[in-house]
């Protein structure tokens, strides 16, 4: 059941994946297993399959692409896990399979009558792995999509303006960022299965996820307690409360940072400027204000700290007479730390991520050529070659004949309705 492409090798052949993952979180990190060379096999409720191929459709009856950018490289087999010839497909493709993954909700497999001791009576190998919006607890049984997790994991707190409601953010945090912390479970439990010759449970809760991404908050909550936070932009005149308050554009890190607008002002031309102490002098110098490169009101970061908000609108009056793109070529011929606010079209437009498959084109035999955001981990032994996803059940008689059902069998389990 390899699928490894032009015969190359790739860091996860021979390893079987039972995708029972929908929507987001799940998919997100098989479609990095299925890139990594694992043989991905999407389990799909027959007739409608994974609910995001008809959600936020730009094309009547075509995969949407919140299915298709999600669902690379894997197999898809329709199969009603419910119905009793599916749950005897389904033990056979436990017994195949090296990882079980899944993010239904709660108690969903259990329900089917595929809880974590049968699955191990079944195939001890199995790595059974799941995701959940919180772990054990007093929500263990709540359905959980991204926003929940954003607010309930200490995102929306810290994100937005001191005067302002909580803000969830663009990036997927709680989906993604959950499904790349399921990697990593995932593939630790594989190499420890090859000493211990055992499978485990790996769970990974959006919560956890989003909070470990947030981590550097909980570090503010803890300082708070010895006084202001000084690198906020509460910091000197504002109030500080209980809890670490939002802190608009100010860095997470131990250096001042913030977002500077840019010529010609639309709603993307701006750059986010970070001072180092030794930024301080060049960035004077292009700005022409080499009077405050020694001045000690100004020269070290201890002076700049309780006026930062000065400091970067000095430095702003010369980003809005360049655009962004000149400001981060002169700031970085200095050494000075920035980034500009690049939007979803300069991006997609971005030479240098298609030179490097961040950005790749796939062709769709129905949609026809669309953009995805190809792998961003690069192993140079197991480079990854973007397929197309699958159409649904696509694949169901070739998993089938591989699980040694001929012809007859797979007749009847249509009929049955199972497949
Ligand atoms: N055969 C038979 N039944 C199937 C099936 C198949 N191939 N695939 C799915 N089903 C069934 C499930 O068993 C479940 O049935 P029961 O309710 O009887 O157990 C049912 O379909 C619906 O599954 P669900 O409850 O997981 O789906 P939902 O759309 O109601 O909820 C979600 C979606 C995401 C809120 C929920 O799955 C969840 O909380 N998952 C965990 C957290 C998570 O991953 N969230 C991220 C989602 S991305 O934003």
């Amino acid at each position: 059941m390899n699928t490894a492409l032009n015969g190359a090798s790739k860091a996860l052949d021979g390893v079987r994946v039972l995708d029972m993952t929908h929507v987001q979180s799940g998919p997100s990190c098989t479609q990095i297993l299925a890139w990594f060379g694992a043989d991905v096999i999407k389990v799909e409720l027959p007739g409608r399959g994974d609910i995001t191929r008809a959600q936020l459709r730009d094309l009547p009856d075509v995969d949407s692409l919140y299915f298709t950018m999600l669902n690379c490289n894997k197999r898809s087999i329709t199969l009603n896990t419910k119905s009793e010839k599916g749950k005897e497909i389904f033990r056979r493709l436990i017994e195949a399979c090296d990882v079980l993954v899944e993010n239904f909700a709660p108690g969903a497999l259990d329900r089917m009558g595929f809880g974590w001791e049968r699955i191990q009576e079944i195939n001890p190998r199995m790595i059974y792995a799941s995701v959940k919006g919180f772990g054990p607890g007093a929500y263990e049984n709540c359905k959980v999509y991204e926003n929940v997790a954003q607010c309930t994991g200490g995102s929306a707190s810290t994100t937005g303006f001191d005067d302002g409601p909580p803000l969830v953010t663009g990036a997927q945090i709680g989906d993604s960022g959950t499904g790349i912390h399921f990697v990593a479970g995932i593939l630790a439990a594989l190499l420890q299965r090859q000493n211990s010759g055992r499978g485990q449970r790996v769970e990974v809760a959006m919560q956890d996820a989003v909070l470990n991404l947030c981590r550097v908050k909980l570090r503010d909550q803890q300082r708070l307690a010895h006084g202001p936070l000084k690198e906020y932009p509460q910091y000197p005149d504002g109030k500080f409360g209980e809890s670490v308050p939002r802190a608009g554009h100010a860095s997470g890190g131990g250096q001042p940072g913030h977002v500077l607008q840019c010529h010609p002002g639309g709603p993307n031309d701006y750059i986010y400027v970070i001072i180092q102490p030794q930024g301080w002098a060049p960035l004077m110098k292009v700005i022409g204000r080499e009077d405050l490169i020694d001045d000690p009101e100004w020269a070290t970061p201890e002076a700049r700290l309780h006026k930062l908000e000065s400091c970067f609108h000095l430095i702003e009056g010369w980003t809005v007479t360049k655009s962004k793109m000149e400001v981060m070529e002169i700031l970085n011929a200095h050494n000075v730390p920035c980034g500009p606010v690049l939007s979803m079209k300069e991006l997609a437009e971005e030479p240098s991520l298609r030179a490097t498959g961040t950005v790749v084109e796939v062709d769709h035999p129905e949609r026809g050529k669309y953009l995805t955001v190809g792998n961003p981990i690069k192993l140079s032994e197991s480079p990854t070659e973007v397929e197309c996803s699958p159409s649904l059940g696509e694949h169901t008689e070739q998993i089938l004949r591989q699980l040694g059902y001929g012809d007859n069998e797979i007749a009847a389990a249509r009929e049955d309705g199972a497949i």
